[in-house]
């Protein structure tokens, strides 16, 4: 069955929450706090590990009953049935999306063309397991007998950006393996790694779904002939493995069939952690953490299969941004985590948002007349504190944020946390409160300065407040959690796009870049430059000079 094409627009919860937009649209976040001490214990979620406090947006109980009703108008519901059980709800590419099935449980059953795919999930998780284990403890060796030292992920877009995050968020259950990433087609990116690697004691692991991407490819042969300039044909087998649904294109590389982790179409690449796309991480990690992973996120996703729509963490925050980008036409959301653990999770978030719900053309195939994907962008606190938190607290425009903080630190240094964590607090305080002329008027005649100063810095002083805020509390920063995190905004993209009417699964966008670059190609290797417009040509002939 298809998924439901209602316009949001044509909804009447959308034409209530014009209505009710004109009088919360002045609104100050701030007021309600005053006038209702309990909105804390009303505005948020408690939930395994997680305190999710949205009480500081602009929103009141209307608010949510109208984004409950919206949510409930678009059928959200059946989406989500939908989605779990296997339909092929990307129906531009006439596939399901069941990266939910990675992470399910074994006695699980998930029917794809009437067929439990379950037992395939788990066979490639043994095989991860099994293949992890033998790396890790030296059983398997390089071609000179040496245990391997180093492991080097070769892809890019979403057989890049999970991995790399989660290895980068769970450095601190790291093993002695060290892992990199080669991604960028930029010569010298693969050649810095190149540079830091012993052959010998490396392994390499080529990710690719389709393995027909150009910068996979051309990375992988650069390191295939580095590697053979000190080992043998034969000794490939022993250091290439392959993530990849083509296993024709693979056994075509030249890497050995036992060396090959299958995933499937099922699986969109920036949803494919889970699979054998994660093997770096569980070579990083060990398998039982990257397990742990997936249990973290098999439990928010029951958490947002079956709790209810007004206590169901990633609806809520769902509903709530799109208040702000369609109501309010904020533009831009940010997402700032208070742990340096996490410094990758905007730049693999931005693929997973943006690229999902970057979307105009709406279900039916009509160009929307409405906002779709927020832009979403971020940095760690308390750096970015330092950076661009001016514009947010005083800049012209709304920027929706969401805070994630944790209540313990990895190494217990709790003189550090305190002082992180303060921060953390005292900036969403800041961003609702802000400050006022009495306020600075009270520091300026404690500081004694003369009048004419005092009122020269003023205006400059005053934050307006207002500023609304998600906090995501988490006790620990540990593989669960982060599986629970990272499911969390998965979650939260689907839901925006069911209630976009967009398809969030495709991304045309996408392999157009991959044609345009192509096309050029080979006019660059030609010399031969065709008729493109005059800034195009320019620059071509420049670069050719
Ligand atoms: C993800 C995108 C894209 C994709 C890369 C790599 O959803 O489709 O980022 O992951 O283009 O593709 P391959 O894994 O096929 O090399």
């Amino acid at each position: 069955m298809a998924l439901p094409t209602i316009n949001p627009t044509q909804t009447k919860a959308w034409q209530e929450l014009q209505n009710h937009y004109q009088s919360m649209q002045n609104n100050s976040i701030k007021e309600m706090f005053q006038d209702d001490t309990t909105r804390a214990e009303k505005f948020h979620i408690q939930w395994n590990d997680f305190l999710v406090d949205y009480s500081k947006n602009n929103i009141n109980q209307t608010t949510l009953n109208l984004l409950l009703k919206l949510a409930e108008e678009v059928h959200l519901k059946e989406a989500i049935a939908q989605q779990f059980s296997g339909e092929s709800i990307n129906q531009t590419e006439n596939r399901a999306v069941l990266h939910t099935a990675l992470r399910a449980s074994e006695n699980d059953t998930v029917l794809v063309d009437n067929k439990n795919i379950i037992p395939d999930v788990y066979q490639v998780k043994k095989e991860i397991e099994i293949f992890t284990n033998q790396i890790l403890s030296g059983e398997k060796k390089g071609y000179t007998n040496k245990p391997f030292t180093d492991v080097v992920n070769i892809g890019i877009g979403g057989s890049d950006l999970g991995p790399a995050m989660v290895v980068e968020a769970l450095q601190f259950y790291k093993n002695h393996l060290n892992l990199h990433f080669v991604s960028n087609i930029d010569g010298d990116h693969v050649n810095e790694i190149i540079k830091k690697l012993n052959p010998e004691t490396t392994l390499f692991v080529i990710v690719s779904k389709t393995f027909t991407t150009q910068e996979t490819l051309t990375n992988s042969e650069t390191i295939r002939t580095w590697f053979l300039k000190s080992a043998t044909q034969l000794d490939v087998a022993k250091h290439f493995v392959a993530v990849s649904t083509n296993l024709e294109k693979v056994t075509n590389f030249g890497i050995d069939k036992n060396n090959i982790f299958p995933m499937w179409d099922w699986v969109g690449g920036r949803f494919s952690l889970w699979s054998a796309v994660g093997l770096s991480i569980s070579l990083a990690v060990g398998f039982d953490n990257f397990n742990k992973l997936l249990k973290g996120a098999n439990q928010m996703d029951e958490h947002f299969k079956n709790e209810s729509f007004n206590k169901n963490i990633p609806v809520l925050l769902a509903l709530i941004s799109v208040w702000y980008n369609n109501f309010f036409g904020a533009q831009s959301e940010a997402l700032i985590p208070y742990t340096q653990y996490l410094q990758k999770l905007a730049p693999y978030l931005q693929q997973g948002i943006m690229e999902s719900n970057g979307k105009s053309i709406d279900r039916d195939g009509k160009p929307v007349n409405y906002q779709t994907g927020t832009i979403i962008w971020g940095e760690p606190g308390t750096n970015s504190q330092h950076a661009f938190f001016q514009l947010i607290h005083q800049g012209t425009k709304l920027i929706p944020t969401d805070f994630i903080g944790f209540v313990k630190p990895l190494y217990g240094n709790q003189d550090h946390h305190n002082k992180l964590m303060s921060n953390f607090f005292a900036q969403t305080e800041a961003l609702l409160n802000g400050k006022s002329a009495e306020q600075v008027q009270l520091e300026f005649d404690t500081q004694n300065l003369e009048k004419s100063k005092a009122e020269f810095l003023k205006p400059f002083k005053v934050f307006e407040g207002n500023k609304p805020t998600n906090t995501l509390l988490i006790q620990k920063l540990t593989p669960e959690t982060l599986g629970s995190l990272v499911a969390m905004y998965e979650h939260k993209i689907f839901v925006q796009g069911i209630i976009w009417n967009i398809f969030s699964y495709d991304q045309w966008g996408v392999e157009l870049g991959k044609q345009l670059a192509n096309s050029i190609l080979s006019e660059i290797e030609n010399k031969s430059i065709n008729k493109h417009d005059s800034s195009t040509n320019f620059l071509l002939n420049h670069f050719l000079k």
